[in-house]
């Protein structure tokens, strides 16, 4: 995944057609697509293989299975054309293994879940958050995924795996975070669902706040 606009689009769409018309649209603004249950389940896997025409697609299943599970999903994820997956690190390390076991067979990546980003994510996977962040270096994950919503744990999280992981940060606009903060935190990618798909015009959400991050990140350089 080539780092140009900072920014995934989560595509939390149920229609087919409306999914490939935002994708097509944004397109220039993001460097990766995320899709999740509510697309997959309601047009099934081939969806991915379809935005993959588009940017690099990144399957959010947030796998949290056994390892033998956690394998035969990911084998299905990567045979669908998916670039990387997201799971949970709160699984355990076997689970984690068997997962990034699979990615580096299909050549693919993987990013955990450290903690979650909306308000119940401080309740139980928070105080497990900075572990599982360690646990994911060590396993030689790509990346990790941590709350925009919360740029101050995105800092701490840095702090703790340096440059070794590569962080996406989900949280921005509709639920509360704003892409520059969490970028200054420290978080390499932005994840934006509602405040783009649901916007009147889908490309011009996309275009201001990929001119948000650009500016941050002239800012700092
Ligand atoms: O902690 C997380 N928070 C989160 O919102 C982990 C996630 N994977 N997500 C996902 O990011 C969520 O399922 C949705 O697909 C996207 C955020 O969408 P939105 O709030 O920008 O609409």
């Amino acid at each position: 995944m080539e780092r140009k606009t900072c920014m995934i689009l989560a595509l939390d769409v149920s229609d087919r057609e409306e999914a490939l018309e935002i994708a097509e649209a944004v397109s220039e603004f993001v460097d990766a697509i995320k899709v999740g249950y509510p697309l997959v389940l309601a047009t099934g896997l081939g969806i991915i293989r379809e935005l993959a025409e588009f940017a690099p697609v990144i399957a959010d299943f947030k796998v949290a299975d056994i390892p033998n599970t956690n394998r035969l999903i990911c084998e299905q994820v990567f045979e669908a054309g998916a670039d990387a997956v997201i799971v949970h690190g709160f699984t355990g390390r076997d689970s984690l293994d068997a997962c990034i076991e699979v990615a580096s067979e299909y050549r693919r990546d993987v990013f955990v879940v450290s903690e979650m980003s909306h308000p119940g994510g401080a309740e139980f996977l928070q105080p497990a958050g900075e572990a599982i962040a360690r646990m994911a270096a060590e396993a030689g994950a790509f990346g990790l995924v941590a709350p925009a919503t919360r740029p101050e744990r995105v800092k701490i999280i840095r702090k703790i795996v340096g440059d070794k992981l590569t962080i996406i940060s989900p949280g921005v606009g509709t639920q509360g975070g704003k892409a520059s903060d969490v970028i200054a935190a420290g978080a390499d990618w932005v994840i934006v669902g509602r405040s783009i798909y649901k916007a009147e015009s889908p490309k011009e959400a996309a275009r201001k706040i990929a001119a948000e991050i650009e500016a941050e990140i002239r800012g700092e350089n």
